[in-house]
């Protein structure tokens, strides 16, 4: 049925119910839901819709930001942002609602520049019909003390303007801006809830200011929609653009980083440039994905396990402090291999700065592997600050001084494990590359898929052991996928919590998900700590989806 045949049903009718009707109906369904939702908010209908997906890393963890490749694939899970572009005499205002009452309304003041300080009272400049309570944020920068989920809108406006800025764009004096979000990719999850959001709330945001939109041209993308819906008035980011899809995952990553995380760039590049029915190696300096078709015979399951990942919060002990330590590795061995300790500081950002000298290295060594400097050149024992101090001759504080969030790093780290993250990003980078060998060698379907089963069992191993990034229940579920017949399973994602991903044989799939139900979800649901209705948000089989589209109904 086409779209406009559609009855237009009555808000409360409008929710959707996952699972029930064909992906056409549901997300036919899911747009008219959103766009009831807006008009219901804002009492206006939105200009254009952007769509961008979360993703699983399939191999390649805590590498991105150190320069290497990565190999993930996107998921059908996604976050759509409807969008209106408020006139001139509106409000300069950016509403940023959400179809989930969970999340309450957010309000940034639309300058970039100035900060502007304005009340609200309800019933104000809202015509806000349902229980939404109003927060007022004031800002040029991200307020990242004072966390709140529409920061991500945000960070993808903040980097608009900057964009827009570097390229002597015209974009016109500030206005407001209406904000729907519907985002269906479970948040801490290590499914790049995250990325979906930043990435459709910017392409959105460039969309309502007609920003290189005019360049793109119509064509087909959207699985869902593929062979069905709106021939005429859809526009999608296009791969004859080669460049543009680039620009704006480069963009998008710097969008993220507003966030307070000092991401590398794999889960906004995946969220952009995916293709349905491929995984994609991604390369970066610069950013570039290359198709990657998995054997016949396998299916990636995605399991949750239940502990949420919250990374804009942890990200001083967490997150950032895993990029600060790989910071410190690569200038340690830098001198180590003799460079003085001011070229060292600054001209070795990373582990793959590094690597020519500890080839160098190795080869005088008898081998090429740079994991073998690792080995020789740094201690195992954790370092503390004045052990580093000691080689860089400078004091730690003064190499981060251009980065706060590098600088709270330093004051929640007792010590540094600088052997083990080196080890941990060498010994990852080149499964990267197995794998993607593995998946294009001339072995039998079978035997590749065994062979990407024991690269994800090591690239777990890797990250539990080595980079430290797993917890219990993580360990927990991956012993469950494998104890039930995985080929391998690893933890997805940054980790500390959120999802695993299995490599299963296609015929086990039903009885494997079944197998995972009982014994991992099944005594956490007698614990109350899920219901049972929701189990399919939280195992499910993921076939590559593709990647960030714009709508126009
Ligand atoms: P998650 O936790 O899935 O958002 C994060 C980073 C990635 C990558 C992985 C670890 C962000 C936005 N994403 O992913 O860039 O470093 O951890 O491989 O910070
Ligand atoms: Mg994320």
């Amino acid at each position: 049925m086409a779209h406009e045949e559609l009855p237009v049903p009555t808000f409360s009718s409008l929710e959707p119910v996952y699972g029930e009707g064909s992906p056409l109906e549901e997300a036919q369904l899911r747009f008219q839901w959103i766009k009831a939702k807006f008009v219901e908010v804002f009492g206006k209908e939105p200009d254009v819709y952007a769509r961008s997906p979360g993703r699983v890393n399939l191999i390649g963890e805590h590498i991105d930001y150190e320069g290497y490749s990565v190999l993930p694939m996107a998921i059908r899970q996604d976050t759509i942002v409807a969008i209106r572009k408020a006139s001139a005499g509106e409000p300069k205002v950016l509403r940023i609602a959400n179809v989930n009452d969970k999340y309450s309304l957010c309000t940034y003041s639309a300058d970039p520049d100035q900060g502007v300080t304005f009340s609200i009272s309800h019933g104000g400049f809202l015509f806000c019909k349902c229980n939404m309570n109003a927060e007022i944020h004031s800002m040029q920068e991200v307020d990242l003390k004072n966390h709140k989920w529409g920061h991500y809108f945000f960070c993808g406006y903040k980097g608009f303007y900057e964009y827009a800025k570097s390229k002597g764009l015209d974009v016109g004096e500030p206005v407001g801006l209406d904000v729907i979000v519907d985002g269906t990719v479970p948040t801490g999850s290590g499914l790049s809830s995250s990325a979906a959001f930043v990435c459709s709330s910017t392409i959105s945001i460039m969309a309502a200011f007609n920003v290189n939109i005019p360049k793109m041209v119509p064509t087909l993308c959207w699985e869902i929609f593929q062979t069905f819906m709106y021939p005429t008035n859809r526009v999608f980011l296009d791969a004859p653009l080669q460049n543009w899809p680039k620009e704006v995952a480069q963009l998008t990553c710097v969008c993220e980083r507003h966030i307070g995380t000092q991401s590398g760039g794999m889960d906004q590049a995946i969220s952009v440039m995916a293709k349905s029915g491929f995984a994609e190696l991604i390369d970066f300096n610069p950013i570039r994905a290359n198709d990657v078709q998995l054997p016949a015979g396998g299916t990636f399951i995605i399991a949750h396990s239940l502990a949420e990942s919250q990374k804009a919060v942890t990200a001083a002990t967490n997150y950032n402090n895993r990029v600060v330590e790989c910071r410190l590795a690569a200038i340690v061995l830098a001198i180590k291999l003799g460079k003085n300790p001011k070229e060292a500081v600054s001209e070795f950002k990373t582990l793959s700065d590094v690597e020519k000298l500890c080839i160098e290295f190795a080869k005088n060594h008898g081998s090429t592997n740079p994991g073998l400097a690792v080995k020789e050149l740094l201690k195992e024992e954790p370092y503390t600050a004045e052990d580093i101090e000691g080689i860089t001759l400078d004091p730690l504080k003064s190499i981060f001084e251009n980065s706060p969030t590098s600088l709270d790093v330093l004051k929640a780290a007792k010590n540094f494990k600088l052997f083990q993250r080196a080890s941990h990003v060498y010994s990852e980078a080149k499964r990267v590359y197995a794998f993607r060998d593995t998946v294009s060698s001339d072995l039998s379907d079978e035997d590749k898929l065994q062979k990407l089963g024991d690269l994800m069992n090591d690239s777990h191993y890797s990250c539990s052991v080595l980079y430290e990034c797993s917890c219990p229940e993580l360990e927990e579920l991956v012993k469950v996928c494998r104890d039930n017949g995985a080929l391998g399973a690893r933890l997805t994602g940054a980790g500390w919590g959120g999802c695993a991903v299995a490599l299963v044989k296609e015929n086990i799939v039903p009885q494997f998900i079944l197998n995972l139900k009982e014994s991992f979800y099944k005594p956490r649901i007698e614990k109350g700590i899920i219901n049972n209705n929701e189990l399919g948000l939280y195992v499910f089989a993921s076939k590559p989806s593709s990647g960030a589209a714009i709508f126009t109904f």
